[in-house]
């Protein structure tokens, strides 16, 4: 529901009459507690609820007299492999190089766009699946006691509603033990179910087989190039009759239904219609309960892992929608962030599962054929964000599917290194898609970017960190690692005049700046944040290549580079600099806030190693904010971690407000505008930044706890060296700390200036005082 602006205010004035101070209503608060939930039908997409188990998602309306439930699969991708590497790349490489070196900006992008930007003919997107079309009869007319909800706790979407004396209800989720969506239909009056069924999509180019109780919808998606796919439906009834007529499935008379949907590509091969096939009659053999409870206990092992409580007000008893009106409005709400916050695990839960696809702009929540950006695979930031919850909210494994993606990247990533710039080892620029290309296209302010899979490389690095799985490291992440950290030390060339090693051609992701002749330009020599992500990068492949007693001369080899590489540099104004020049900022407001990335997500910058940097950090991020800065949803998600990591509590909860006001629709989704999922997720991250911290070598527990969150908790996140962590506080102070010690490493823990440290033993769990004194078990 979007609100009228004076709707708006008459709504709010009624929340803000209901809700008071903190109350507790025990029950109440239990049946809402984790539930996003609604009193009328999504009337657009934006307002509807996803479901997914990682590969298959849908979008659920709840429509009373029609259903729309909008179908995806995570490898419903137009294209194909595609190799457009510039040719004359190598060769302008140098010259490139001298004419930055000489000033001369204007004219290397110029050079830069016609011979090292490639020709990208293949159109490649992600698209919908298509729809489930449900239309009723006229039984589900005035209606009354309409609800519709997404119950986090089980990961189903239910919508009820009362008509004609019967109460009708549905249920969707999508399973993944079984592979299928599941949809029940039910009505507490005999025979009173009667409906029609029916699939679609857009573009009229998908052809359907009807028979008896199942429909097959097939299509060569993208004219042709892209993968091939098939969904199945199959309707299940208790009572009444079916009849196919036209294209659809008529049901009439039935007490309840239930319908199964599988869908398939041939992305990693085989027949789309067989392994739906497959797919399908298995879940049809399971009677519906039995499907739900296994869907249920499969979710709730990851979902149960944390727990969140920031306190409750009154507005628990009010529809998600107007709970957030009220909000933009001014009202506080601390149990919609707690939502939001499971919402963002759920959503990562129901987009990346082991085996599957990374997690894409809208995570697997897409609409039509030509979603924004093509819902891809931004490597400059969108990506990586989407990951930073992961291990820190304890779903380690949902990191998986980024991880390996990484590794499928590098056969593409090696051969872009050696055609586009003649360097070993694996490079990959803004962004990327299934069928894994790693060259550039488009304009230098975006596309000039050859860090891509190096600050990708951070994740497979800090996954370890968190589990400390060697055959891991060996295995998947050295590997990777290891090729994009040979890359970067072949990269970077030596400045003329200072001597240091600095990377370029390069950009500052997609910001501009102006020459000293007045121009606007993006390329440099330089940028702050290539040194930050290579820094980072040599230091966590040093680590690794320690930590698996292995490449010692590769490592001095980065140990030299590391000792020549340029430094982070602060202004003359007190900021940190973002080129190595101080140029006048055309956008001092912009998205990105690039040079920031050894505060977060990297760990250069922090309070006990360099003060002057963190001091200047927090100028920058003022300053950027003082410009407008945060106006994307993600790049507000990517402030409240920074402001997390500068242990300020009060900054990174107004600029969590300001996402949840103006960047967060009537689901939850974030906007980017429109709707782009890394926000969710960012936030997500940032949240478990403000109540615990571990990149600095200690699990530092409460760095920024705001005044509006004095009494809570927290339990089950988990720190790097393997920290699981309860934390509770009361009154705005640390009460007690519960770690349980999963690898056994010793724990240095951290609350204001007091540090403590102590061994632990495998599979232990040491309880803390609101001192930090371990009390014995
Ligand atoms: C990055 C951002 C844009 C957008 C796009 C998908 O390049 O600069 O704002 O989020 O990715």
């Amino acid at each position: 529901m979007y609100l009228s602006p004076k709707g708006t205010k008459q709504l709010v004035a009624l929340v803000l009459y209901f809700i008071t101070a903190t109350h507790s209503h025990a029950q109440t608060q239990q049946q809402n507690n984790l539930k996003l939930w609604y009193n009328q039908p999504a009337s657009e997409w934006n307002e509807a609820l996803p479901v997914g188990n990682g590969r298959l998602g849908a979008m659920v309306f709840g429509g009373i007299a029609n259903e729309r439930i909008q179908l995806n699969e995570e490898t419903v991708w137009t294209g194909k492999p595609a190799n457009f590497v510039n040719p004359q790349a190598r060769a302008a490489l140098p010259e490139v190089r001298a004419l930055l070196f000489a000033g001369k900006y204007a004219e290397a992008q110029k050079v830069a766009k016609e011979k090292m930007m490639g020709d990208k003919t293949v159109w490649s997107t992600y698209q919908t699946l298509g729809d489930l079309q449900l239309d009723f009869d006229t039984l589900h007319q005035n209606t009354r006691d309409y609800k519709r909800e997404l119950d986090l706790e089980n990961a189903i979407a239910k919508v009820s509603y009362r008509a004609n004396n019967i109460n009708f209800s549905r249920e969707i989720f999508s399973s993944a033990p079984d592979q299928a969506i599941a949809v029940r239909l039910t009505a507490d009056k005999p025979e009173a179910l009667s409906f029609s069924v029916n699939l679609s999509r857009p573009g009229n180019k998908a052809t359907f087989e009807v028979a008896k109780d199942e429909i097959i919808m097939r299509e060569h998606v993208g004219d042709g190039v892209g993968v091939k796919l098939a969904t199945r439906l199959k309707v299940k009834l208790e009572g009444g009759t079916i009849k196919v007529s036209g294209g659809k499935i008529y049901i009439n008379k039935a007490t309840a239904a239930t319908l199964l949907l599988a869908a398939a590509t041939d992305y990693r091969g085989g027949d789309p219609a067989s392994i739906s096939g497959k797919q399908l009659s298995d879940a049809s053999a399971k009677a519906y309960e039995i499907l739900k409870q296994v869907h249920i206990n499969d979710y709730q092992q990851y979902f149960k892992r944390v727990d969140l409580d920031l306190g409750t007000t009154d507005a628990v008893y009010f529809p998600t929608d107007t709970r957030l009106a009220a909000m933009q409005a001014g009202n506080i709400d601390p149990q919609l962030v707690k939502l939001y916050y499971q919402f963002g695990r759920y959503l990562l839960i129901s987009s990346s599962r082991p085996g599957g696809l990374p997690a894409n702009l809208q995570g697997i929540w897409a609409d039509g054929l030509t979603p924004p950006w093509s819902a891809d695979y931004h490597i400059n930031i969108n990506i990586q964000m989407n990951y930073w919850p992961a291990e820190v909210t304890n779903l380690s494994e949902m990191h998986l599917p980024f991880l390996q993606f990484l590794d499928a990247l590098r056969p593409d990533a090696r051969k872009t290194a050696m055609d586009m710039y003649g360097v070993k080892g694996t490079v990959a620029h803004f962004t990327t898609d299934p069928w894994l290309f790693t060259e550039t296209y488009g304009e230098p302010q975006w596309a000039m970017w050859p860090m891509g899979m190096a600050w990708s490389a951070q994740h497979l690095w800090e996954h370890y960190l968190f589990t400390e799985d060697k055959a891991y490291l060996k295995e998947l992440a050295y590997p990777v690692i290891k090729e994009a950290a040979e890359f970067c030390v072949d990269w970077l060339v030596e400045h003329p005049e200072t001597k240091q090693l600095v990377s370029g051609p390069s950009i500052s992701p997609e910001n501009t700046f102006k020459t000293p002749g007045g121009e606007v330009a993006t390329m440099v020599m330089g940028p702050t944040m290539d040194h930050m992500i290579i820094r980072d990068l040599l230091r966590n492949t040093i680590e690794a290549s320690q930590a698996l007693k292995k490449d010692a001369s590769f490592r001095r080899k980065m140990q030299n580079v590391l000792s020549k590489l340029a430094p982070t540099q602060i202004g003359s104004d007190g900021r940190i600099m973002e080129w190595t020049e101080e140029f006048e900022e055309p956008e001092p407001g912009h998205r990105h806030i690039s040079h920031l990335y050894g505060l977060h997500p990297g760990r250069e910058i922090t309070k006990q190693k360099n003060p002057e940097l963190l001091e200047a950090a927090r100028k920058t991020l003022d300053y950027r904010l003082s410009h407008g800065g945060g106006h994307t949803g993600w790049s507000r998600a990517w402030i409240i971690n920074f402001f997390a990591r500068l242990q300020d509590g009060e900054a990174a909860y107004d600029n969590l407000l300001a996402l949840l006001r103006k960047s967060t629709l009537p689901n939850l989704f974030d906007i980017h505008p429109p709707f782009q999922i890394d926000g969710n997720f960012g936030a997500t991250a940032g949240i478990t930044e403000m109540l615990m911290q571990s990149h600095a070598g200690e699990v530092h527990v409460l760095p920024a706890l705001p005044k509006n969150w004095q009494n809570g908790y927290i339990h089950g996140i988990v720190a790097r060296g393997g920290f699981e962590v309860d934390l509770n506080w009361k009154d705005g102070k640390l009460e007690g700390v519960k770690i349980l010690s999963k690898l056994g490493n010793t724990c240095q823990i951290r609350y204001g200036e007091k540090v403590v440290n102590f061994k632990t033993e495998r599979g232990k769990s040491y309880v803390l005082n609101s001192h930090l004194e371990l009390q014995k078990n």
